[in-house]
């Protein structure tokens, strides 16, 4: 494998996006098959053909297999065997075409939604693609099925059991957990693995799945030898992961530059509050940019795929947190901006915050982990650890959890409280922070596997996305009090969202989504237009799917969105912007010939738009807001594999 290779992520969906498609029930009863089926013993490998059904065979092995079998039983979705006789066929092609609106609006559709709890993400197939399909599945259905080639699982030991570890935790954790059990990709423990066996997964980590899982082997990130590896990697059974008490973070904490030792005021005679931070995902660096002159001020070392960063409340300070779980502190303001202290509080991290409540600026950082499942907060001028804090706990439906994963953090304006999301568990957490020992204080019942999100516009209300469950949650910050959830679309991603005042609905916000190619907006304005407040007031087919971040500013006419994990390369590479005067699409483009384009964010006076060119030879491509023109390129041998961006101002503020 290539160490740090650019398209580090993403294992999102993963290794079921879930078809959810043929059950026993036709809607207008059993259906003539267009090829009579045939023996019941399935055929090993499957049978000989040609023509479309030849096509299909290489259609469905990509896209279909990893959830279905022809004769092998249910997977994630049904076994697909016999499917002419039970459905029809124009049914079948609609289903293929739109399964999205056909479990949404169709009785069986319906009725298999419910049955198989999985949405079957849109394939983008062609008519002569999805017929090629239904050939293949009648095909194989005659010849009694397919028994896919199960090959003994190889357990893996020392070294190959090492580097199968190491592949597993760089790219596939992050969705499906430390202990597989599944959340924004699914379950990929050996109960599950051992039924799809090493043929499927491996076929499953080459081609990727429609609903966001990448395609390792053909974006050459994976090799034959490594996809082998780790197809019988998730067969085993997962180690035990190690865990990180308080003692042992303590003894990571570095000071670099003591706090009596920085300067006092700004040195830099620069304005500071519009410098950017940029994460360089694969060099595990920070580069630090200044976005009135646009160059490059300092290259901070911070350790291996800094996930975010977030601003001190006022602003002097960068905190970065990596996959590995080490927060680094810069400062901005001596001369360079220069790394103060560093410290580990996890093996593995994606949120970070400080306090930005009135006499607490820049008092505390907060680190919320993915592995082990805990939050740990330090000093936020040293970043000596003062607490950690288990997050185990039940999810909200009563299952026991062996692992719960600290997702978003947001610190309010107004109180000294973060707001956490539990991923696993369900639950969004208030942490108290004017208490000893930073206390969870409140505790709603939202929705499983939370993910991101951020403030409305008055700050008051948090909206984050439990994307495996396709709604958005809404928590009343103010008043401690759980509101309400809505559905939005397949896996919302919103990133930080947007806000913004629409002509006809008030107040709003917005998501974009990982499964399907969909802008939604929803109102956001209770005190305004309760009556659309929490309902989905728009909805837009844009670009993608795999849409990962939507961004405006006060100023902008526009909102702006990507989609790098489309299933095609021009899409991964596309913008797109919205007016919100107009309420509709404005224009999309593709500004990079390589690599995907990532993640957005304004200068401090909203006057351009920043977006990453995300390859190992990256850019950042600077827009001029009001006219969308290009104004700048940087493209410097550092600049590699950009990511995330953040404005000092508002990434302080929380302008989104
Ligand atoms: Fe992220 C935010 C988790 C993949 C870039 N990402 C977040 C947050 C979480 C998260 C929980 C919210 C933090 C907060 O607000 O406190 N991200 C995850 C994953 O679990 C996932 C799906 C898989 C993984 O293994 O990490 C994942 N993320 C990615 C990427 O592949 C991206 C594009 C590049 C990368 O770093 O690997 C990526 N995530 C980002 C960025 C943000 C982010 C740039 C901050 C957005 C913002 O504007 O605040």
């Amino acid at each position: 494998m290539r160490e740090r290779s650019v398209f580090g992520f993403v294992a999102v969906a993963a290794l079921a996006a879930g078809l959810v498609a043929c059950d026993k029930k036709p809607e207008g009863g059993a259906q003539p098959s267009a090829t009579p089926s045939g023996s019941a013993t399935p055929t090993a490998g499957g049978p000989a053909l040609s023509g479309a059904a030849a096509a299909g065979k290489t259609i469905y092995d990509g896209q279909c297999q990893a959830c279905h079998s022809i004769g092998a039983g249910d997977r994630t979705g049904p076994d697909l065997k016999d499917l002419s006789k039970r459905r029809q066929k124009d049914w079948v092609v609609k289903f293929i075409k739109d399964p999205i609106a056909m479990t949404k609006d169709d009785p069986v559709g319906k009725e298999l939604l419910a049955k198989y709890k999985a949405q079957m993400p849109p394939l983008n197939l062609k008519d002569d693609q999805i017929e090629q399909v239904v050939a293949y599945i009648d095909a194989a259905s005659a010849a009694g099925g397919v028994q896919e080639k199960q090959e003994a699982v190889k357990e893996l030991t020392g070294a190959d059991f090492e580097k199968a570890k190491g592949i597993y935790f760089q790219r596939c954790a992050g969705c499906h957990g430390t202990l597989r059990a599944g959340a924004t990709g699914p379950n990929i423990q050996p109960e599950r693995t051992k039924k799809l066996g090493t043929t499927v997964i491996k076929n499953t980590l080459m081609n990727g799945l429609p609903g966001g899982m990448p395609p390792w082997g053909k974006i050459g990130v994976l090799s034959d030898d490594e996809m082998t590896l780790m197809a019988n990697y998730v067969q085993m059974t997962p180690p035990e992961p190690p865990q990180m008490p308080l003692e042992k973070i303590k003894a990571s904490h570095k000071v670099l530059v003591p706090v009596d030792q920085r300067v006092k005021k700004p040195e830099t005679k620069r304005k500071w509050e519009n410098f950017f931070g940029v994460i360089l995902r694969d060099a595990g660096q920070v580069a630090i940019i200044d976005g009135d002159t646009k160059e490059k001020l300092a290259i901070i070392e911070t350790g291996y795929a800094v996930h975010i960063l977030r601003s001190s409340s006022t602003g002097r300070y960068f905190y970065a947190v990596g996959r590995d779980g080490r927060v680094s502190l810069i400062d901005l303001w001596p001369e360079t901006p220069t790394l103060v202290a560093q410290v580990q509080g996890c093996f593995d991290a994606r949120s970070v915050d400080g306090s930005k409540a009135k006499g607490w600026e820049d008092k505390l950082v907060i680190e919320g982990c993915y592995w082990p499942p805990q939050y740990v907060v330090f000093d936020g001028l040293s970043l000596e650890p003062k607490t950690v804090q288990s997050v185990m706990m039940k999810a909200i439906d009563g299952e026991d959890l062996k692992e719960n994963r600290v997702a978003a953090i947001v610190a309010s304006h107004h109180d000294p409280l973060w707001v956490m999301n539990l991923k696993e568990a369900g639950i969004i957490a208030l942490i108290d922070y004017s208490k000893p020992d930073y206390p969870m204080v409140e505790k709603f019942n939202a929705q499983r596997f939370l993910h991101d999100g951020g403030w409305d516009w008055s700050k008051r209300y948090v909206m984050m996305a439990a994307n495996m469950k396709n709604e958005m949650v809404v928590v009343d910050v103010k008043e401690k009090k759980f509101v309400t959830k809505f559905e939005t679309g397949i896996k919302p991603h919103p990133g930080r969202g947007a806000n913004w005042k629409d002509p006809q609905f008030g107040w709003v916000n917005a998501t974009t989504h990982l499964g399907e190619p969909k802008f939604v907006v929803y109102g956001a304005d209770p005190a305004g237009k309760p009556e659309h407040a929490w309902k989905v007031v728009r909805e837009l087919k844009v670009g993608g799917p795999g849409s990962l971040f939507v961004k405006t500013h006060p100023k902008s006419q526009w909102v702006w969105m990507d989609s790098p994990l489309a299933n095609k390369a021009e899409e991964t590479r596309q913008i797109c912007v919205y007016s919100k005067k107009e309420a509709k699409l404005e224009k999309c483009w593709t500004p990079f010939d390589r690599g995907r384009t990532v993640h957005f964010e304004f200068n401090k006076d909203g006057s351009e738009v920043w977006v990453s060119g995300w390859d190992k030879k990256g850019a950042m491509i600077i827009y001029n807001d009001k006219d969308l023109k290009e104004v700048k390129r940087i493209e410097e041998d550092w600049m590699v594999t950009p990511t995330g961006k953040f404005n000092v101002y508002n990434t302080a503020h929380d302008v989104y």
